[in-house]
């Protein structure tokens, strides 16, 4: 059984096995949360990303995958680096943005991680509205770790502000 807890502050600060960026298909840093992970991190995440668009991703991560580097400096074995869709009214990108919960969960529980931290992927520089972004995010949390039996212990959502976690609460509960 997995937990799902929410809490309001900065997820460079947060003790877990897995913590889980909101990156670009760059993979090679940005602002927002990105930002915080490498100023935090230190120069070791970059390494690793810089090695994995020479071996594995020379165009790019693509939007809604996942890949784990070494947490550097964080309290955390890893982060997951997750390639959120910006917001469009134009068309539905509903489904990239529940693809990067997923295979973030899916990474993690393949490392063997128990507790992963999320921040609010797309809710930020991409524009996606929070209350549908913690709408997404909550509910495909939900369904993935109850479809794949997973073993992590704890998913823990990190929302910067007091409306992004009032926004996740209304769904957690
Ligand atoms: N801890 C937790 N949440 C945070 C933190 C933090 N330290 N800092 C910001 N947030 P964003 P995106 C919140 O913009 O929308 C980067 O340049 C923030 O308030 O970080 O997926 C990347 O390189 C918001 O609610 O990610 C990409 O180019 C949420 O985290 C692009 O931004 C996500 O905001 C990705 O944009």
């Amino acid at each position: 059984m997995t937990a799902i807890t929410l809490i309001q502050g900065d997820i460079t600060q947060q003790s877990v096995d897995a913590i889980v960026n909101a990156a670009n298909s760059s993979l090679l840093g940005g602002g927002g949360v990105d930002g915080a992970i490498h100023r935090r991190g230190g120069p070791a995440i970059l390494a690793e990303c810089r090695d994995l668009r020479a071996s594995r991703y020379g165009r790019g991560l693509p939007t809604g995958q996942a890949v784990a580097t070494t947490a550097g400096n964080l309290d955390a074995r890893w982060v997951i680096h997750t390639v959120g869709p910006r917001f469009t009214r134009e068309e539905n990108r509903s489904e990239l943005l529940a693809s990067c919960y997923r295979e973030s969960l899916r990474i993690a529980d393949e490392l063997g991680a128990r507790t992963v931290a999320f921040p609010a992927v797309s809710a930020g520089i991409y524009g996606w509205p929070m209350e549908d972004a913690a709408r997404i995010a909550v509910e495909t949390v939900r369904e993935s770790v109850r479809e794949t039996e997973s073993a992590i212990e704890e998913v823990r959502f990190v929302l910067f502000d007091e409306q992004a976690y009032e926004a996740f609460a209304r769904h957690v509960r």
